[in-house]
């Protein structure tokens, strides 16, 4: 194929005239001419991954780099004065995620191509997806994001079902978007719309709409407020139409291969993607049902084809949904979960083990656990919570069920697209053999006493600061320096993930610099992080990270050594340019509450150090690289289920006793502060802190601080700090998505 001609075509005139839109427009019809001619080899059972997101991130260049033609397609466009990453920029970002859970889900789809497995995706197809952040007066607000454009990854098909909700019925469409392995398959990600959807029920610059017009909102939002009843039932309209159409797809496809549904087991396996699909349990049951297989067989077959993964512990997460909500959006299933509940009821004396609960309440991840054959947790610390503490209870029932699946990360995102310079030396110096074999990274090794390697990452990553300064240059007006020292967290915005204890060190360097304690290097903190628009105080530790990047940017004394932003809208985008830059990598949840963490892997990857608890997949990295090559501190997760157990953490007391966590902490609400911010949000926040701190960041602080602290020093030696940033790039294989989906496959769904 001669590339520049067939671009040619594509874009009805020649590149070097085309505006770098009709240059992404062409290719992204040239993509889905290739990914269709290639014949994907169909094999008998096939795993569907359902899940309430997929945070799949531009799909351009990655699907160029899985087709091979990335370097091909980047010289066509420099022949023609023409830059692919500009092009780049012409890409809305699909806004189908919210955090790790739905990036996971796009890493496995990647994966599963990648290793030739027969597997899709199924979701919705949120028009708006979560909402796009935009900061005023140093407050969140909401805008809806828009992505579909007129051509898009999307490719309507002709397949629609009717959905009954109470009360009506519901036209359905699939949109599907293609998964291109790399070198290998191509696959599907199956999106489901409502025909009836209007989008114009939303009005520009907010995020409101009618929360009662089911048939014309059902897909406008992912995660739609539910901070009231009608968001609430929105959502459960909405995961019982993603798994009602999921469950009619499969069946129909299973049909189609010969399947009887007896054996569907054999033709099937479904991946339930925390709570949000769990009624595909109920709902395939009824299906079984009415195609004329008795409940007791149809229970069986479906328990024999559902798997379910938990992706947290917060209580909040494990969703119970009011039997009133069921029996207005889901009348249909009642008597299927109810028939489901008394087969527990029959069994156990437990009440913990029952479906409906005393109060009425149906609580999904009971349904998975007991009608699915598979339980599994993400990472190994986060399983044996599961086992020992959160759901003890059920392990005793079912051992055999549970069992860990360590995340991982797509190493062609994560690594090949978003570190070219990083993938070029790995490649000269190990091969490129690490791209299908992830542990090869290994090899790396050898070169930790070769100044001139070490050089050239630290090269590298310096380079990568610079980029990512013109970047937030360009897009949000601040200036930092690129000889400071990256000191980065981004994540989805939780208590429990401590942003508020990063934002309380930054307090305190900052009264360091002012009384004369100068950093050797400068420092700029970044964070990036949305919070749920109903969750205050989230919002509240958003407003004070906002008011210290003001106070401290404008600061003459301390602007030259301490720098903070918060970049706004972070999003995959937004993290492929701040992973490559960053030296440290922020994890500093507390232990026991983050299941995993997939950051934490994408960072040491891209020769950042970790600084973090023994939680999730940190206690693992720990393992692999060594005490020398990360940075820990905190209690572990065994203290801190204690401290729960017994109910007697009191952060009051550690304010009270240590002067130099009471002057952080009421810095929050000193004249500095109070004079440029929102003198209610600060109090609440520091009341908050003070008087409750149910995640516990003053336990950590005074911890953190001194190892952070020492992490800073450390940098100071810089060959010793790239030997420690290649150590862990060497031990990050074992993180590789493509690990993770081999055990889901060889324990779970044999495919
Ligand atoms: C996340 C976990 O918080 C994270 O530790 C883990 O790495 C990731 O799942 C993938 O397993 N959980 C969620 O994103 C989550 O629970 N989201 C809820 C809002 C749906």
């Amino acid at each position: 194929m001669n590339l520049s001609n067939v671009l040619e075509t594509k874009c009805g005139k020649d590149i070097a005239s085309c505006t770098n839109e009709e240059i992404y427009f062409g290719l992204l019809s040239l993509v889905d001419e290739l990914a269709n001619q290639k014949q994907s080899n169909k094999g008998k059972k096939k795993v569907y991954y359902i899940s309430a997101e997929f945070l799949i991130g531009k799909l351009l260049s990655n699907n160029l780099i899985n087709l091979g033609i990335y370097e091909e397609v980047k010289s066509v466009l420099e022949e023609n004065g023409k830059n692919l990453s500009d092009v780049e920029e012409v890409e809305p970002e699909p806004s189908l995620g919210n955090g790790g859970l739905g990036r996971l889900a796009a890493c496995f789809l990647d994966s599963i191509a990648t290793l030739g497995l027969n597997g899709d995706g199924i979701g919705l197809n949120y028009h708006f997806g979560l909402f796009k952040q935009v900061f005023k007066d140093k407050l969140q607000l909401e805008q809806k994001n828009e992505w579909i454009e007129k051509n898009s990854w999307l490719n309507k098909t002709d397949v629609t079902y009717d959905i009954e909700c109470g009360g009506f019925k519901l036209k359905s469409r699939l949109y599907d978007i293609n998964v291109i392995g790399y070198n290998n398959r191509v696959n599907k990600l199956h999106l489901f719309d409502v025909e009836t959807i209007d989008e114009s029920i939303v009005k520009d610059g907010s995020i409101n709409f009618d929360k009662e017009d089911i048939p014309k909102n059902l897909t406008l939002f992912l995660y739609p407020d539910d901070s009231d009843e009608d968001g609430r039932l929105l959502r459960v309209y909405q995961q019982y139409f993603m798994v009602s159409n999921a469950a009619r797809l499969i069946l129909d496809e299973c049909e189609a291969k010969g399947s009887n549904l007896y054996d569907l087991y054999d033709y099937a396996v479904i991946q339930i993607n925390d709570t949000h699909p769990t009624m595909v349990i109920p709902e395939l049951i009824r299906l079984l049902n009415e195609r004329g297989i008795s409940m007791d067989d149809a229970i069986e077959i479906v328990s024999k084809t559902c798997a379910y993964t938990n992706h947290t512990i917060l209580a909040e997460a494990l969703e119970k949904w009011p039997m009133s909500y069921l029996e207005k959006a889901v009348p249909n299933l009642i008597d299927i979960i109810r028939e489901l509940d008394k087969r527990v009821r029959e069994k156990y004396e437990d009440k913990d083990l029952y479906i409906i609960d005393e109060d009425n309440r149906v609580h999904m991840a009971r349904i998975d656990i007991h009608y699915c054959f598979s339980v599994n947790g993400v990472a190994s610390l986060h399983t044996e919570i599961l086992e020992k503490n959160e759901l003890n209870n059920f392990y005793e029932i079912y051992p055999e069920k549970f069992n860990n699946k360590t995340n991982g990360i797509t190493f062609r995102r994560w690594l090949m697209h978003c570190n070219h310079e990083l993938t070029n030396l790995i490649e000269d110096l190990i091969g490129d053999g690490f791209k299908t074999d992830a542990n090869e990274l290994e090899k790396l090794g050898e070169y930790v006493d070769n100044k001139d390697v070490l050089q050239k990452l630290l090269n590298i990553k310096f380079d990568n600061k610079v980029e990512l300064k013109n970047y937030i240059k360009q897009h949000q007006g601040i200036e930092i320096n690129e000889n400071s020292i990256f000191d980065i967290q981004i994540k989805r915005l939780h208590e429990y993930k401590r942003q508020q204890m990063n934002a309380l060190y930054v307090i305190y360097k900052y009264l360091e610099i002012k009384n004369g304690n100068i950093p050797s290097t400068p420092i700029t903190v970044i964070f990036g992080a949305k919070a749920a628009p109903a969750y205050t105080i989230a919002k509240d530790i958003i407003h004070l990270i906002l008011c210290l990047q003001e106070l401290i940017n404008n600061d003459e004394e301390v602007n030259k050594y301490l720098n903070v932003v918060m970049v706004e809208n972070y999003n995959v985008t937004y993290a492929e340019k701040l992973i490559p830059a960053c030296d440290i990598s922020e994890q500093i949840s507390l232990a026991s509450k983050e299941a995993s963490g997939t950051g934490n892997m994408k960072f040491m990857l891209n020769g950042a150090l970790t600084l973090g608890t023994e939680d999730g997949a940190n206690v693992e990295i720990h393992e692999l690289v060594g005490d020398d090559n990360i940075f820990i501190f905190g209690k572990d997760s065994e203290t801190v289920i204690k401290h729960y157990e017994n109910g007697d953490y009191e952060s009051i007391d550690i304010y009270a006793r240590n002067p130099k966590i009471k002057d952080v902490v009421d810095f929050i609400i000193g004249k500095e502060l109070m004079s440029i911010g929102n003198a209610e949000s600060l109090i609440r926040l520091f009341k908050e802190i003070v008087k409750k701190d149910w995640f516990m960041a003053l336990l950590d602080l005074e911890d953190y601080i001194k190892t952070k602290e020492l992490a800073f020093k450390e940098y100071e030696d810089r060959e010793n700090w790239a030997k420690k940033m290649l150590i862990n790039i060497s031990k990050a294989g074992y993180f590789s998505s493509d690990r993770t989906i081999n055990d889901y496959n060889n324990d779970i769904w044999k495919l």
